[in-house]
């Protein structure tokens, strides 16, 4: 990541009425969470369609919940880490004129105090009732591989979005709007492969003219790489925290 990229990207920032952050599993790679996609990824050992599905649900309810416990563990042993804090940081900045959309479903953007996170994908800390459909906030504790409904004895499944499954509607109108309307797209952490959630990043650069400023912060270039205006390569950890820093006090 050179330093003019890094003074272009604060320069965009710090003339934007709006800003929207697209983030997914990077951003939580630092705080000891593994990513999707990479070699030791989370779906290692786990094929998608038997454990994000609800057709593997149905088939094997048990496994899932073991791979969803198996997450929750690892998630409440976690905290946040700088990148987390340095996007608090820009909403402390922005106030309601800032939008954190998240992929992740480990809760750490909100344990960080991130207050308007768009959970596009739901969370491991919620359960949803199959018969009642109650959904719950039930924490990271362990839930066994059958957990039950305490309204209704009905069966639980995670409160997360499945491959196949559409995205919760408020949530998803919220997220399109804000990446319509957004003057910066940060897309921080994502392999930008799973949509509907990976078209926020066209859809922030071509909403309205001129488009969004699009700025990604990764390892490595991804699907999202074709649409930014600046690529920032380095840890998020490191690199969101000296965006942050680059951009001074707000003026009054
Ligand atoms: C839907 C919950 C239909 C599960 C998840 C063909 C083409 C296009 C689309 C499709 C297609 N075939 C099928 C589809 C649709 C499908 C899809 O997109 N599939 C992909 C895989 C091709 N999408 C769906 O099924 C969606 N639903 O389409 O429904 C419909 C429509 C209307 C009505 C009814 C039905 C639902 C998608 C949601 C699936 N659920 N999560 C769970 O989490 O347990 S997706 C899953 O992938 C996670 O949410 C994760 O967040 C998401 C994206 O992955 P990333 O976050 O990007 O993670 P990844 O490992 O890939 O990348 C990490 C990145 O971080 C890397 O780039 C790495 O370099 C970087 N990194 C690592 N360390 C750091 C770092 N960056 C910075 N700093 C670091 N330190
Ligand atoms: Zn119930």
């Amino acid at each position: 990541m050179n330093d003019s990229d890094l003074a272009q990207a604060a320069d965009w920032l710090r003339a934007a009425q709006r800003v929207c952050v697209l983030t997914g599993a990077g951003v939580s790679a630092e705080s000891g969470i593994p990513t999707f996609r990479a070699a030791d990824g989370l779906w290692e050992g786990h094929r998608i369609e038997d454990v994000a599905s609800p057709g593997g649900f149905e088939r094997d309810p048990a496994l899932v919940w073991d791979f969803y416990n198996a997450r929750r563990a690892n998630a409440r042993v976690v905290t946040p880490n700088p990148g987390h804090y340095a996007l608090v940081a820009l909403e402390d900045r922005w106030g309601d004129r800032f939008t954190l959309a998240t992929q992740n479903v480990d809760g750490l953007h909100r344990i960080a105090g991130s207050r308007n996170v768009l959970e596009v994908h739901g969370s491991l800390h919620r359960t949803q009732c199959l018969r009642c459909c109650k959904v719950a906030d039930r924490g990271l504790e362990p839930l066994g591989d059958a957990p039950e409904c305490p309204l209704c004895d009905g069966r639980l499944r995670p409160d997360i979005v499945w491959f196949g499954e559409s995205l919760p509607e408020d949530i998803w109108a919220a997220a399109l709007h804000a990446a319509a309307e957004c003057d910066v797209l940060l897309v921080v952490g994502t392999s930008a492969v799973v949509h509907p959630a990976a078209s926020l990043i066209p859809i922030a650069k071509r909403a309205k003219t001129p488009g969004a400023k699009v700025v990604e912060i990764n390892l490595t270039p991804t699907e999202a790489s074709r649409h930014a205006d600046i690529g920032l390569y380095g840890p998020s950890g490191q690199v969101l925290p000296k965006l942050v820093a680059l951009l001074g006090e707000p003026v009054a």
